[in-house]
């Protein structure tokens, strides 16, 4: 399989996060995806590239023009606050709830950071559009490299801030671009009619889920912690199956805190069953390892080998796949987990 590194991913390093009135250190880690890269020496599974820039157009496809402008230049507003400020993150703090208005840009920097996110855990920092932007390189990198003779079946986006909670124009749950979403979009855009968009993250990817949900050409499934308890909470239910024109292509899977393998695998077969009638050209895998039984913030009970058979389960798919790396916050075996899951895949492959 190709592999695409961000090279920018440690840029974004934030802080402190807000957890229950007070900020605790984050969770997403630059080590993360250092981690991963270690094991990866240790376990080679292909090439690892850079990736070329990313077209704006592409990014316009997915993410709303204001909000990525807001993004690109988020941090040099805030630092113009006051030039202290470069010492702090920027954490939002103020939501346009149900019926506040969306439609005006709010002069005040804090009302503009709140109308694109959904969370006090996301800390912006001064590197932070730079290694988004090049993740979503290496997303539509990885999704071109499987078209034409003598593509390689896989590609890997090997990324980190992590992409399937941010939606059209906002971020949250430690996501800014939607790096699934990108590679969906760009396996359209050269020829796949159909693409489904698997997210095996132990959080619901709600950011993908609602940029396709009125889209029939993209089936968007997630197999996660349930939302009555788990984040993001308020979407990741069973009853949401799509609208409009994309009625029927979103599956939700929710388990309940506890799962372990067994049960998490039955699920990923009725998710692949669901992949198989809908018989896409391709598959967008949004991988995150947060289903790890060590893992810190998340509640499944997947132990490290497990993820070899989830691999393999994915390759059984028979689809040209490209992974985008998603949660994982057990951090000393996030190599082990995530390499297990490649080198799982293309031993079935
Ligand atoms: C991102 B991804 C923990 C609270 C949870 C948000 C979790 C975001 C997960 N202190 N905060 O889906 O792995
Ligand atoms: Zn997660």
């Amino acid at each position: 399989m190709l592999i695409y590194a961000n090279p920018r991913h440690a840029g974004h390093s934030g802080r402190q996060e807000m957890y229950r009135g007070r900020l605790v250190p984050c969770h997403e880690v630059p080590a993360r995806l250092e981690h991963v890269l270690a094991e990866l020496a240790r376990r080679p599974l292909g090439e690892i590239r850079e990736a070329p820039p990313v077209a704006r157009a592409l990014l316009e496809a997915v993410h709303a023009p204001r909000y990525l402008r807001f993004l690109e230049t988020a941090w040099q507003q805030w630092v113009a606050l006051d030039p202290a400020n470069a010492a702090l993150d920027a954490l939002p703090s103020v939501w346009p709830v149900r019926g506040f208005r969306a439609d005006l840009e709010p002069a005040n920097f804090a009302a503009r950071l709140g109308l694109y996110s959904f969370d006090a855990g996301t800390p912006l920092t001064e590197g932070t559009w730079a290694a988004a932007e090049a993740g979503a390189a290496c997303a539509a990198a990885a999704a071109f490299s499987l078209a034409g003779s003598g593509a390689p079946r896989a590609a890997v986006a090997l990324t980190r801030p992590p992409g399937h909670h941010a939606g059209a124009d906002f971020f949250g749950g430690y996501c800014f671009v939607n790096n699934a979403a990108v590679a969906a979009q760009a396996l359209r855009e050269q020829g796949a009619r159909r693409v489904a968009v698997l997210d095996v993250d132990y959080h619901h990817g709600n950011g993908t889920q609602s940029l396709f949900y009125e889209r029939a050409d993209v089936l968007t499934l997630s197999i996660h912690g349930d939302p009555r308890t788990e984040y993001p909470f308020y979407l990741g239910h069973a009853d949401e199956t799509g609208a409009g024109a994309g009625l029927g292509f979103n599956l939700n899977l929710p388990l309940p805190a506890g799962t372990d393998f067994a049960h998490w695998r039955a699920a990923l077969a009725t998710a692949l069953a669901r992949i198989a009638a809908f018989a896409p050209d391709a598959l967008v895998v949004a991988l995150g390892v947060d289903t790890y039984e060590g893992d810190p913030i998340s509640r499944f009970r997947l132990a490290s080998g497990d993820y070899l058979q989830l691999g393999a389960d994915i390759a059984g798919a028979g689809l040209p796949t490209v992974f985008t790396l998603e949660g994982g916050y057990a951090v000393a075996a996030m190599g082990t987990n995530v390499v297990n899951v490649l080198e799982g895949f293309e031993a079935a492959a």
